[in-house]
């Protein structure tokens, strides 16, 4: 039997349930315990505040877990990451005033870093060559220069807000980080299997969250030129319209260039294009 270990509460906890939820799987039970377990796969769920969750898998009392990848680094625990989730995306930064006329990274000798990532920063400036002295704080690490604790901060950003509101500004971009999926290191062959399983299942999910399900009618003398633009996974699929003239395409195409290739459909005369969200992509 499997246990996951994911966040009980916090940023990372609503999309790891969707992601499992997605997966198949859905803790039993309306209300919440410290392990739940779940329905459509033999699992169960170990919820966890996140800093414990490398501790959890490496020992053993969960053979999975869900976690960013700044808490594996920092805790430097003996766990195997298997794969980014795609969600969680931040990064560890070095932040200063805003005021600062900042120089480089050699700045940093001999100043005091405030920041909640000790073993990740320690290695960061041992890597440059750098003395500073760091000031390991639990929380609230961005108001640390402006009560007179630090001369600079090193913590997450996401979207820059918290270091634009507390006059402070990214100078050094450390640390990338996301949801990993992580493991203990001695599997037994039945974990392992199962864990593979799960794991084809979070890839489809992942893989077909990048994606949108296009379909549109076009002249059929553009379908040459329209596969061109969009070839999908093997190839578009077509289908005749009562119409001898058109036809219809359906394709698969990521989403970051979807509305470029529709213009491109477009100007071939693609009409009544309809982009749908994929569910599930099975390679
Ligand atoms: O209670 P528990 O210990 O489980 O939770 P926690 O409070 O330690 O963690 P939580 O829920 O805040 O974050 C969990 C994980 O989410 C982190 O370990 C990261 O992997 C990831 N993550 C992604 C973030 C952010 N984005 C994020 N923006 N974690 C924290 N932040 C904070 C950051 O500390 C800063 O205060 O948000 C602020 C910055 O956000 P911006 O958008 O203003 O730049
Ligand atoms: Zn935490």
């Amino acid at each position: 039997m499997l246990r996951i270990a994911i966040q009980a509460k916090g940023r990372l906890n609503e999309e790891s349930l969707t992601l499992l939820a997605d997966a198949g799987i859905t803790a039993s039970g309306s209300h919440r315990k410290l392990i739940a377990k779940a329905d459509g796969f033999p699992i169960d769920i170990l919820y966890l505040r996140d800093d414990d969750i490398p501790q959890a898998v490496a020992m053993g009392v969960a053979q999975l877990g869900i976690v960013g990848q700044n808490e594996v680094a920092e805790k430097g625990l003996q766990v195997t990451q298997l794969m980014p989730l795609g969600f969680g995306k931040c990064r560890i930064s070095l932040a200063v005033r805003q005021s600062l006329d900042y120089p480089g990274v050699q700045w940093f000798n001999g100043k005091r870093i405030a920041t909640s990532y000790p073993a990740i920063l320690k290695g960061y400036l041992n890597d440059n060559k750098i003395q500073a002295d760091i000031h390991t704080i639990a929380g609230s690490v961005e108001v640390a220069p402006a009560v007179g604790m630090a001369d600079a901060i090193f913590d997450i950003v996401s979207s820059g807000g918290t270091l634009v509101q507390n006059s402070l500004k990214e100078v050094e971009e450390v640390f990338q980080s996301q949801a990993v999926l992580i493991a203990n290191s001695n599997l037994s062959q039945q974990d392992t299997d199962l864990t593979k399983k799960l794991m084809f299942r979070f890839n489809s999910i992942i893989q077909s969250r990048g994606m949108k399900y296009v379909l549109f009618n076009i002249p059929k003398d553009a379908v040459p030129r329209a596969t061109a633009i969009i070839p999908g996974m093997k190839s578009p699929t077509i289908l005749p319209l009562a119409n001898p003239y058109w036809c219809s395409m359906h394709v698969v195409i990521p989403k970051q260039n979807l509305w470029d290739k529709i213009e491109q459909l477009k100007e071939l005369g693609a009409e009544d294009i309809l982009v749908l969200a994929l569910e599930n992509l099975i390679r």
